[in-house]
């Protein structure tokens, strides 16, 4: 059957969101708008860790407006650890009696933004040995870290 051309029919392009709009406004955690181009994959082994920083390298406009870091942990889980809201770039970190700690499983999302863009955090410890076996992963002891940021 026959069908009629379709000249304008149907096909429209969806526009990806710009840079720039609407970033940091809507949301607790200020994920609005998010449009992340930068990913760092960070490997761990069952002795890894990771000490407590802030992440700072994005650009000034994107941290003044708290535009989260999303984080996704696959593999062995983690002890995360974490301060109080910190307003400033710099500055000691806080003492670990300070900090919380979560643990952190495989497939866990974490969104740094807004007010908690800029507070000290870290990884105390990998549970070894915790990797779900369906990953596969050559030794269960290995935990990866994704960090999506917008510069
Ligand atoms: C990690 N994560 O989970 C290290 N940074 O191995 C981070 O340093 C991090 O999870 C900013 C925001 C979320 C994070
Ligand atoms: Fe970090």
């Amino acid at each position: 059957g026959g069908g009629g051309g379709g000249a304008g029919d149907g096909e429209e392009e969806v526009e990806e969101g710009e840079e720039g709009e609407g970033q940091g406004e809507e949301g607790a955690a200020g994920a609005g708008g998010f449009v992340p181009d930068i990913v760092i994959v960070n490997e761990y082994s069952k002795a890894g860790a990771l000490g407590l920083h802030q992440d700072k390298d994005e650009s000034a406009p994107s941290l003044a407006a708290g535009t989260p870091v999303v984080s996704v942990s696959l593999g062995a889980a983690c002890d995360f650890v974490f301060g109080p809201p910190t307003a400033e770039v710099g500055g000691p970190p806080p003492p670990l009696s300070q900090c919380q700690f979560v643990r952190l499983y495989s497939g866990d999302l974490l969104v740094f933004g807004g007010a908690s863009r800029l507070m000290f955090h870290g990884v105390k410890g990998v549970l070894a040995g915790s990797a779900p076996k369906y990953l596969r992963l050559p030794d269960r002891g290995l935990r990866l870290n994704l960090t999506f940021r917008q510069f």
